[in-house]
């Protein structure tokens, strides 16, 4: 049981919580739970994921735990809920941190223990007029303030979501973050280069992923931060394609979307490479050239002020001009760009954090992907252009119909332009 996301310490988590607490209106108590344990099957569990934003605050890892803060009057009190010892049960599914340790790690005001969670939960939000939950990552939690809070708070309290304001702080990394971003992004690009050399040896799609992920856990990842995607061939045209039994035989390339995590912190890298050549086939080529030139152009325009709103119209005219180079025409009443909004049918990119696709703060017009953001100095963002010709689609030249590419790298805004994280992975392998 590791406790502590690497670099970061308990002094970090503190200036998080202090943060929160001053966002906080007086008279409001925020509860912020563990995620739940999903079932596999009967009683076999899901590896456990902690909720991304009790991570945040604690650094956490363990199920049965929460975070409470409270401010009343102007007085502010913090509570840490964690899982009691108990032997019997730890000789089989591990050692808990227990209250006492608890007590001595976190700077916190009370520590409980989870069999007091909801009378805890009674107590915190009893007469207070501002409830904030972090929603949706505990049913038993989220049920209990749906069924409970409206009895238990002696005044009609409002009942908000935290989201919004977690999402403010979270979207901006510290330092310490960004380092942990680093490594994850170097150690995943260091897996790719090494996995390139291996690709002719492979036998099947779920070869692929998993040897990938052996060579993440070789250098030290934590983790995934995503389920690993590797489509052969078409399958490259489904943008979430889930690596099967699908064999070499009779395919050229692999279109790898995978990243480790680190410290909690997530890589999200996209490379397409031929299988057993050296070079991938023409036609492929020239639909890989056109959208690693696009990945280019759209990287240099991540800067401070730009969104990716505007990132994505720089990538879809340079797509737009590729596309009538390689032969596409103008479909009856759409013209170009229509054509690459219907071939490249997602964002350029999204924001990356302790999550793969990172919160950030509502209220922005889009309701997409948080795509009219002006990007600030330590935001990180992935770029990620893709063009998908499906199998039959009459208005595709045929030799491009079945090709799939994306390309996709993860960077870090700074002040004066932006920093490649994930520039260590080669277009082409090493062979
Ligand atoms: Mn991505």
């Amino acid at each position: 049981m590791a406790l502590k996301s690497n670099s970061l310490c308990e002094a970090d988590f503190h200036k998080r919580r202090e943060r929160l607490l001053k966002l906080l209106p007086d008279n409001a108590t925020a509860i912020i739970p563990a995620a739940d344990e999903k079932v596999f099957s009967r009683d076999v569990h899901y590896p456990f994921r902690q909720n991304s934003n009790l991570l945040y605050f604690t650094g956490l890892k363990e199920p049965l735990s929460a975070l409470i803060l409270e401010k009343r009057k102007g007085k502010s009190l913090s509570t840490i809920v964690v899982r009691e010892k108990d032997a019997a049960r730890e000789l089989w599914q591990g050692v808990v941190l227990g209250v006492k340790k608890a007590q001595k790690l976190f700077h916190v005001d009370k520590v409980v223990s989870y069999s007091e969670l909801f009378p805890e939960f009674q107590r915190a939000v009893s007469g207070q007029q501002n409830i904030y939950i972090d929603w949706n990552a505990n049913s038993e939690v989220d049920s209990f303030i749906v069924e409970g809070c409206r009895d238990i708070s002696s005044s009609p309290a409002n009942i908000c979501s935290l989201a919004p304001l977690i999402a403010g702080l979270r979207i901006c990394k510290s330092n310490a973050e960004i380092a942990l971003h680093r490594k994850a992004c170097q150690l995943s690009a260091r897996s790719f280069n090494e996995l390139t050399s291996l690709l002719p040896e492979m036998n099947n799609e779920r070869h692929v992923a998993t040897t990938l992920e052996a060579i993440f856990y070789k250098y030290g990842a934590d983790g995934l931060a995503f389920n690993t995607i590797a489509a052969f061939g078409d399958n490259a045209t489904c943008l979430h394609h889930s690596p099967g039994k699908r064999t070499t035989t009779g395919q050229s390339s692999v279109l790898i979307d995978a990243g480790a995590s680190f410290g909690g912190y997530a890589a999200d890298i996209t490379r397409v490479y031929p299988l057993k050549h050296s070079h991938l086939p023409p036609e492929v080529k020239e639909v890989h050239q056109l959208v690693l030139q696009t990945l280019k152009a759209a990287t240099i325009a991540v800067n401070p002020g730009t969104t990716l709103g505007e990132i994505r119209k720089i990538a879809v005219l340079e797509l737009a001009s590729g596309l009538k180079d390689l032969g596409f025409k103008n479909a009856g009443k759409s013209n170009l760009q229509q054509t690459v909004n219907r071939y490249f049918p997602h964002s350029i990119g999204h924001f990356l954090g302790l999550d793969v696709h990172d919160v950030y703060p509502p209220a922005t017009v889009d309701n997409g992907r948080g795509s009219d953001i002006p990007l600030k100095t330590n935001m990180i963002v992935t770029i990620e252009p893709g063009l998908y010709f499906p199998t039959k689609d009459d208005n595709v030249p045929k030799r491009l119909r079945g090709i799939g590419i994306r390309l996709e790298d993860d960077v870090l805004v700074k002040k004066n332009g932006h920093e490649v994280l994930t520039g260590d992975a080669l277009f082409s392998p090493e062979r």
